[in-house]
């Protein structure tokens, strides 16, 4: 069986965890098509902060508690940046983590895409799964907002670690998305899936940017496999993260419904065939979407294997 899973960082992560852990009980294969509107720039370095946690959780080398980055993490490069006043100081790269942009650096400045950049990188982490980057082009997020008495669109970094989300916020853009292809591999393994998952990610941030890639959009909603997602909220909070933030930004409702709601239904133009919602949110409905109802709480392997085995179940496919 071949599985692909359309994936945002840390939560996806975890998701992605448990779709290792049940997908080895079948013999399946995983593709992660990740999100990289979160990628960005700084001191010279090229960051790609939801490959890196899908690479580190999988390779077993994440920080549970901080979410992002490296385990046993140290910080003498952020302090010594801070030291020559160097900005942004609002954004830490921690020295193990580092290492990790410079090599990805100097192969994207030789001129490797990023998806051999990241085969690359994973030849180390051994991640179990196939990383692929939804795009080899530049997308990144930029987020309209007021700051300052002025309206700017910023970077989605500087929206989300200098100011936690916490500016009028009117809307998202995926600078790059209109011209930006599907990167090596993301269409053949959409098209030879057996079922697609979108994992319980920021639907506004973490997949929308994704699904803005125009040809892995139409591959998803037209393609052969069945599509089957999970969602991220959970009665009206996210599992975790800002996705009630960025709901409410978009003018959508905070709710597993509202979710699917933006997702829409593949008999009408949308990308789902079904919906998973947290045993507590029984009873929603969501056009032209058959929904289930089951336990959604990312406690341990276990239990993020068993929601995958309900997706699986869900789609359709022999779980
Ligand atoms: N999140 C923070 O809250 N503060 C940081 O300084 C920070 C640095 C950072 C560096 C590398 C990386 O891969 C991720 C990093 N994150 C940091 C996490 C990141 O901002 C977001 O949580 C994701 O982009 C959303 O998935």
């Amino acid at each position: 069986m071949r599985i692909v899973v359309l994936s945002g960082g840390i939560g996806g992560a975890k998701f992605l965890a448990g779709v290792r852990a049940h997908a080895r009980t079948l013999g399946a294969e995983v593709t992660a098509v990740v999100n990289v509107g979160d990628d960005v720039r700084m001191h010279g370095l090229q960051i790609c902060p939801d490959l890196d946690s899908v690479m580190y959780t999988l390779g077993g080398a994440h920080d549970p508690d901080r979410g992002w980055g490296r385990v046993g993490e140290t910080w003498v490069v952020k302090e010594e940046l801070a030291a020559y006043g160097v900005e942004p100081s609002w954004f830490g790269l921690g020295d193990k983590d580092t290492a990790t942009h410079l090599v990805r650096t100097q192969m994207l400045n030789a001129g490797y895409p990023l998806s051999a950049v990241t085969a690359a990188l994973c030849a180390r982490w051994q991640p179990g799964v196939t990383l692929l980057p939804a795009t080899d082009d530049r997308l990144e997020t930029h987020v309209v907002v007021d700051v300052d008495d002025e309206r700017r669109a910023i970077h989605f970094q500087e929206w989300w670690v200098r100011y936690r989300g916490d500016l009028p916020t009117h809307r998202f853009v995926f600078v790059g998305a209109d011209n930006a292809k599907s990167a090596p591999g993301v269409l053949d393994a959409i098209n030879a899936a057996d079922v697609v998952l979108i994992a319980p990610s920021n639907p506004v941030v973490s997949i929308a940017p994704i699904l803005a890639v125009g040809a892995l959009r139409d591959a998803v909603a037209s393609g052969p496999a069945p599509v089957v997602g999970v969602s991220p909220i959970i009665g009206t909070s996210p599992v975790r993260g800002m996705a009630d933030k960025c709901l409410t930004a978009v003018g959508a409702e905070v709710s597993a419904a509202g979710v699917a709601g933006l997702y829409g239904s593949r008999s009408d133009g949308g990308v789902l065939d079904g919906w998973l919602v947290d045993s507590s949110d029984a009873g929603t409905e969501v056009a032209g979407v058959t929904t289930r109802a089951v336990p959604l709480w990312m406690t341990d392997e276990d239990a993020t294997a068993a929601m995958v085995r309900h997706a699986l179940e869900l789609a359709g496919v022999n779980a």
